[in-house]
């Protein structure tokens, strides 16, 4: 019997002897949500056997597949508003997105299987068949990447069926057993059972528990594969170059009230903003840097050549264009690498050139103008951070690193090509979606003490900050209070152009009551930071920083 004749003959029978009871719609939901559960389950464990055993290189993931899908096609807006709202947290509000969604349309799927359940797998196959193409979608991907997805679709689909068969009192093909049970009653001549059944129990415990598996597998398949993915203790025990220069940090650049952001973020606080969903693992024995393009010859060195090339030391402030005024998207290191300029001379970039092209393990791209990467500023291909390998999510074996411009123009991770080439024939990951084609950084400053919204004592009231404006420097910081005189701030010392640089202000008389302090930074060019709010998109926020303190009497 075919399933549109089992629908059929499931519907005569329920009309005879329901008398026009309509069934409720939640059990064949909760079937539709473990039909879901079983395929996720199934096809994550699975996948995450693929990337550990088998290495494959692809995003054998579904789950991770359709998040990097949709990771890939969000417009500027909706990014500015998920790190806004999310932080670096919007992979974790991404996935439980994701999950509500699933969670909705299998339920749906499945209470269709009520009326049809051809319609109710076809549907289910649909969802499956996104799945597939967004597996197949992903940088990287090889056909055998499906695996995992098919055949946790017919997991999922063996149980759709069977349980939508036996909660309609159909005995699913080739399913000995239902129905034997005297307590269900005689079976009507047609075979099935009227109504909602006796046995629908069963169905439902097996339903919630196809479900949990469903749900552990998941859990399983997703360690296995973001451990697999992320570079273990063997990085850490990989020599470093030793920097043929050296930075000195001296101690006047540090700050100088509690509270205030340190000079050198630890490694370990430094923000993370990228488009992978796993972090790459990539071998430094086999990772290789291409220079291809508009170049006079084609270049190619590996780690261990990378490693024997002269290194230097740069303090760079590296600054995220979805950073919000006064936001956390910013950090400062000492970076360890080599100057790109050395490996594009190598290559010799011909005069047509005016971008280059850098490429990532993961497929990312980033869209640099030639001359940051020519010219005498110490844009590198850097490999340690604070003295240290680069972290798995920091882009480890080797990154770019250029000062003066957002990171998604310039700072690729896991970079594995620089492609020469002009702007008016390629372009980098965002700028298709939404974002500038260039993105210097604008000059910024940020108020870190007191905290929005702090209650501090009335009388003297340390106030402190960073701010930066990579390449150009800070000569000046103002404070303000309310709408009162511009003020002063000490500045700290600054190694680096490409550094920020720490401030603090005394405000001397705080009187009780609600004060409103605000921030503006002076470039090294003397161009006072613009006042003209602006969002993140298309090209880096804008505005002065301010918070909002209660003073409170002092006792
Ligand atoms: N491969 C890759 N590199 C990337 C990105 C990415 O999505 N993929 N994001 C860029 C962006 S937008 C920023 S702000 C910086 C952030 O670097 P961090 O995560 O080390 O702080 O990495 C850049 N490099
Ligand atoms: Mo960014």
């Amino acid at each position: 019997m075919s399933i549109q004749e089992q629908d059929r003959a499931v519907s005569a029978g329920s009309t005879a002897a329901g008398a026009g009871r309509r069934e409720p719609a939640w059990p064949a939901g909760l079937v539709g949500v473990a039909a879901g559960a079983a395929t996720l389950g199934v096809a994550e464990v699975g996948a995450g056997v693929a990337v550990r055993l088998l290495g494959a290189t692809g995003t054998p993931s579904p789950l991770l597949a359709v998040a990097g899908a949709f990771v890939d096609r969000t417009p500027a807006w909706l990014k500015d508003w998920a790190v806004a709202t999310f932080g670096t947290a919007d992979k974790i509000a991404l996935g439980v997105g994701i999950g509500l969604t699933l969670l909705v349309v299998t339920a749906l799927v499945g209470a269709l299987g009520r009326t049809s359940r051809a319609l109710s797998v076809g549907l289910f196959l649909l969802v499956g068949a996104l799945g597939l193409g967004a597996v197949l979608s992903r940088p990287d991907a090889m056909p055998v990447d499906l695996w995992p997805t098919l055949a946790g679709l017919a997991v999922g689909t063996a149980v759709l069926l069977v349980g939508l068969g036996r909660l309609h009192g159909r005995t699913g093909a080739g399913l000995p057993g239902h129905g034997d049970d005297p307590a269900e009653g005689p079976r009507p001549a047609g075979g099935a059972t009227p109504g909602p059944v006796a046995g629908r129990r069963g169905v439902l415990l097996a339903a919630g528990g196809v479900g949990v598996l469903g749900l552990l597998g998941v859990v399983a398949g997703q360690a296995l594969t973001r451990t697999g993915r992320v570079a273990g203790a063997a990085v850490r025990a990989l020599g470093l170059p030793v920097p043929v220069r050296r930075v000195e940090v001296p101690a006047a650049a540090s700050a100088t009230v509690e509270g205030q952001t340190p000079f050198l973020t630890p490694v370990d606080d430094f923000y993370r903003i990228d488009t992978a969903l796993w972090v790459p693992r990539v071998d430094p024995a086999t990772w290789t840097l291409r220079v291809t393009g508009l170049v006079e010859q084609e270049v190619e060195i590996n780690w261990a050549e990378l490693l024997e090339e002269d290194h230097v030391e740069a303090i760079v402030t590296l600054t995220c264009v979805s950073n919000t005024v006064g936001g956390p998207l910013v950090g400062n290191t000492v970076w360890t690498g080599w100057p790109v300029r050395e490996l594009l001379a190598r290559a010799g970039v011909r005069p047509e050139a005016d971008m280059v092209l850098s490429r990532s393990a993961d497929g990312w791209t980033a869209g640099t103008p030639i001359e940051a990467l020519t010219d005498d500023r110490e844009s590198l291909i850097a490999v340690a951070m604070d003295g240290q390998p680069l972290p798995a999510e920091h882009g480890f074996p080797a990154r770019l690193v250029v000062p003066g411009l957002y990171g998604y123009v310039s700072a690729t991770k896991w970079v594995t090509e620089l492609k020469v080439t002009r702007f008016d024939a390629d372009e980098g990951y965002w700028t298709p979606r939404g974002w500038a084609e260039r993105g210097p950084i604008k000059t910024a400053s940020r108020i870190d003490v007191p905290r929005s919204e702090a209650r501090v004592r009335a009388g003297e009231v340390a106030v402190a900050g960073a701010a930066w404006a990579q390449q150009r420097g800070i000569s000046a910081v103002e404070v303000r209070v309310d709408d009162g005189p511009w003020q002063q701030a000490e500045l700290a010392a600054q190694p680096s152009d490409d550094a920020w640089r720490l401030w603090s202000w005394t405000w001397p008389d705080a009187a009780p009551g609600r004060h409103q302090l605000t921030v503006r930074a002076t470039d090294g060019t003397g161009e006072v930071q613009t006042d003209r709010p602006a969002a993140p998109a298309p090209d880096g926020a804008s505005g002065w920083h301010a918070v909002e303190v209660t003073v409170v009497e002092d006792d």
